[in-house]
C-alpha cells in the first residue's frame, strides 16, 4: 500500500522550493488578471495593441494611458494572504525562490527577498533614448500624459512586452531554481506565456513535485503531480499553517 505524503511533509523535507507566480497570485489584492474573469485586463482588447514594442511605437499615449490606469489602481493594492504565506513558508525551508511574471512588486512588499521578476516592474520606467531607469514617472502617467526623461526623450514602462528579451540572466536564474526545486508551485498563471511557462516542464523533468494552485485548469495542469483548485490567497496560508504545525511538533520532540 502506498501512503500519500502530505504537501506539508514534502515542504518540511524540501531543500529547495520554487514558486512560479502569475497574475492570479495578485487577484486577491484586487489586481485584475490578463485573461480570466470579467475585469480581465485584456477583455475586449488585443494584447498586440498594448503590450508590444510596435504598439508603443505606433501610439505611445494609448499605451501609457493603460499603464497610468493600472498604476493608479496599484497604489491602493496591498499584498494578500497568499503573498504573506510564501514569506512564512520561506522562513521554514532552506531555499525558497519566487519566480514571478507579475510586475506589481507585491511579493517584495510582502517581505519575500529572493524574487526573480521575469517581466519587469510597472513602477519603474526607462528612457527610450539614454536607457536611464526612473521611478518619478508615476504622476505623469496617472495624469494621462507621456512621462519624459531628464534628457527630454519619452520614457517607456520598464516591463517586458511580447517579442522582447527578458532581463539579463533572469531566465537562466529561474531555470536553475526550477531544476533545483524539490517542490515547485505553479500559482495563479495560465501558463501560456513563454519562456516562463517552460519552467514547469524543467522542474518536472528534474524531479520536482509540481503543485498547481489555480481555480481553473491551465496549460500546465497535465504536468502537475497535485492540482488544487483553490485561490492562492486561501490555499497557501493553509499550507503555511500546516507546515508551521509540523515543524513545531518536530521541535517539541
Ligand atoms: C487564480 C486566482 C487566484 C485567478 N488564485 N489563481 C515559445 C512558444 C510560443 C511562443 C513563444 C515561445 N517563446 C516565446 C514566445 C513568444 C511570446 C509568447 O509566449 N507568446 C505566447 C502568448 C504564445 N513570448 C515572448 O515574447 C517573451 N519574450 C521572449 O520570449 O523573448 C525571446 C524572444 C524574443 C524575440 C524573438 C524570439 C524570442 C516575452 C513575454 C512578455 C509577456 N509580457 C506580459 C506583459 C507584461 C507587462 C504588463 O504587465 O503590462 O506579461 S503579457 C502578460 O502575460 C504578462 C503576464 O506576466 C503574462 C502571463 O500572464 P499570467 O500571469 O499567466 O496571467 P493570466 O491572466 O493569463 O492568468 C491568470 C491565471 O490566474 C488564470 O489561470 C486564473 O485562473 C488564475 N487565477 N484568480 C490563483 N485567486
Ligand atoms: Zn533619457
Amino acid at each position: 500500500m502506498t501512503v500519500e505524503r502530505s504537501l506539508a511533509s514534502r515542504l518540511r523535507d524540501a531543500r529547495a522550493v520554487t514558486v512560479l507566480s502569475g497574475a492570479g497570485m495578485s487577484a486577491e489584492s484586487g489586481i485584475p488578471t490578463f485573461r480570466s474573469g470579467v475585469d480581465a485586463l485584456w477583455r475586449g482588447r488585443r494584447p498586440e495593441t498594448l503590450a508590444t514594442p510596435n504598439a508603443f511605437a505606433h501610439d505611445p499615449l494609448l499605451v501609457w494611458r493603460w499603464y497610468g490606469e493600472r498604476l493608479a489602481h496599484l497604489r491602493a493594492c496591498r499584498p494578500n494572504p497568499g503573498h504573506t504565506a510564501l514569506v512564512r513558508i520561506a522562513a521554514l525551508v532552506p531555499h525558497l525562490t519566487i519566480v514571478t511574471q507579475n510586475v506589481d512588486g507585491l511579493h517584495r512588499a510582502a517581505g519575500s527577498t529572493r524574487v526573480i521578476e521575469l517581466h519587469g516592474d510597472i513602477r519603474r520606467a526607462r528612457c527610450t533614448a539614454c536607457g536611464m531607469r526612473r521611478t518619478d514617472h508615476v504622476d505623469a502617467a496617472i495624469a494621462g500624459t507621456i512621462p519624459r526623461c531628464v534628457c527630454g526623450a519619452m520614457l517607456r514602462p520598464d516591463v517586458v512586452w511580447f517579442g522582447e528579451m527578458l532581463p539579463d540572466g533572469a531566465i537562466e536564474e529561474a531555470s536553475a531554481a526550477a531544476a533545483g526545486a524539490d517542490v515547485f508551485f505553479v500559482a495563479g498563471t495560465s501558463a501560456v506565456v513563454y519562456p516562463a511557462a517552460g519552467l514547469v516542464p524543467i522542474a518536472r523533468e528534474a524531479g520536482a513535485f509540481v503543485v498547481e494552485v489555480n481555480p481553473e485548469p491551465t496549460d500546465a495542469s497535465s504536468l502537475c503531480d497535485l492540482i488544487v483548485r483553490t485561490p492562492a490567497g486561501v490555499l497557501l496560508p493553509q499550507h503555511a499553517a500546516e507546515l508551521e504545525a509540523l515543524v513545531a511538533r518536530d521541535q517539541a520532540g
